[in-house]
């Protein structure tokens, strides 16, 4: 299958290209390197040293014995995103090149505006390509299950049954996100559910957790195969932030009360379930959801296992509650269908211990980068509008949530 990834320079793009490339499928992808540029904007670098686009791609030669195929392009731009659709005439297009982050989305204004706009256009430059150049390909579009927030009933995969004054009828769920970047995202999906209606082309939205790990089997230790890890108050999500926080002694940092719940994944099984949606299309005319996680987890019983693994490995790390600069529920119900890929095959790694001892192994080995930048570690950007530091709570008894 021809895939395109965009955003393939990033976290997940680097990690898929290399994954779709062992199974034997023709990949290219584009990237202006924006992450890199955000992450700097933070104070900080990846933790795991990561090597220049053309590095990269000789490395990906070496390793697959073939090309990727790579623009360097803006994919707000549609003349990019149509040179790009005439010339490699994707089967599939991986949609990764969003900004991930919901704290750069709340820093002000001018964060808001370019989070909603880079995300939106993007997507519907895809959806106007798509049907005036590749209608039969199908669009895989990274979404979050932050889109649904954190209702008090059960979040199904996109779609509900609702009776409503002795009327039944199969609605969207509704969508409750908790930050500007969750919206953007909402906003995505809703263009792209309308797309496919209106001229029958075929997505999966996936409604991805909190992804976690250093590294897939595929990346071997090529230092140019390697994927980047953020650590950083935005772009570090938070099972990410503990390996590196207990990799430099720094005290781990449940926000808050530290019971929010969230679906997580490690970065293999991202993979295994992106690359199930693109081996297993929609129909045609088809929008379907995915919720893409296997466990939920409260921040404190992720902060306790980092804790416990890290000891094992000799480091002895606290865990130490910090003031919440997000409003969010601190307190919550949170269950979540997620059969789709289960159905597909997705075999979950239940392990997720063994995977965080992966990581912290890989990340001893980063500990001065991130020393260099712990400054980075604590939050500023405030839910409220305000930029101030964070600070450590001390009444905060360390429990876990279950
Ligand atoms: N958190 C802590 N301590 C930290 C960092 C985060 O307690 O040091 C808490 C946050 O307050 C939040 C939870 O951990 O309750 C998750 O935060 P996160 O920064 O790991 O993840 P989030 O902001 O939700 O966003 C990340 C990705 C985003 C993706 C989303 C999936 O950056 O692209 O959409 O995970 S989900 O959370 O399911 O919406």
């Amino acid at each position: 299958m021809r895939i395109f990834i965009a955003g393939v320079d990033g976290y997940l793009g680097w990690s898929l290209a290399q994954h779709l490339a062992a199974r034997g499928h023709e990949v290219a992808g584009a990237d202006v390197f924006l992450r890199r540029q955000w992450v700097e904007e933070m104070g900080s670098w990846s933790a795991v040293p990561i090597a220049d686009m053309k590095e990269r791609l000789q490395g990906f030669r070496q390793r697959h014995g073939r090309e990727l195929r790579f623009w360097e392009g803006d994919l707000r731009q549609y003349g990019v995103v149509e040179e790009i659709f005439k010339e490699f005439q994707p089967d599939a297009i991986a949609h990764l090149g969003e900004c991930p982050s919901a704290p750069y989305s709340m820093v002000d204004v001018h964060h808001t505006v370019f989070v909603q706009t880079n995300n939106i256009i993007s997507t519907l430059n895809f959806l106007y390509a798509m049907r005036d150049i590749r209608p039969e390909a199908h669009l895989l579009k990274l979404g979050t299950m932050g889109e649904y927030g954190t209702p008090p009933i059960d979040i199904p995969e996109g779609f509900f049954e609702v009776e409503f004054r002795g009327r039944r009828a199969h609605l969207s769920f509704p969508r409750q996100a908790g930050s500007w970047y969750h919206w953007s995202k909402v906003h995505g999906s809703n263009n792209i559910a309308f797309a496919c209606k209106i001229w029958g082309l075929r997505s999966t939205d996936v409604m991805q957790g909190v992804v976690f790990g250093t590294r897939i089997d595929e990346m071997e230790n090529d230092p140019r195969l390697l994927t980047r890890l953020d650590f950083d108050q935005a772009f570090g999500t938070v099972v990410n932030r503990y390996c590196c926080q207990a990799v430099i002694n720094h005290p781990l940092t449940p926000f808050g009360r530290g019971h929010q719940i969230r679906g997580f994944l490690p970065l293999r099984d991202s993979m295994q379930c992106l690359t199930l949606a693109l081996e297993n299309p929609p129909k045609v005319g088809e929008y379907r959801v995915f919720n893409q996680l296997e466990e939920t987890y409260g921040v404190t019983d992720l902060a306790l296992k980092v804790q416990k693994v890290a000891g094992q490995l000799g480091l002895d790390v606290e865990v130490q509650n910090l003031e919440n600069p997000r409003q969010e529920l601190e307190e919550h119900y949170y269950k979540v269908d997620h059969q789709h890929l289960l159905n597909l095959g997705y075999k979950p790694t239940h392990d997720v211990e063994a995977e965080m001892r992966i990581m912290l192994k890989d990340l001893m080995r980063c500990s001065d980068r991130i020393e260099a930048k712990k400054n980075a570690l604590i939050p500023d950007v405030r839910w409220d509008g305000t930029r101030k530091k964070v600070h450590f709570l001390e009444s905060v008894a360390v429990a876990a949530s279950v």
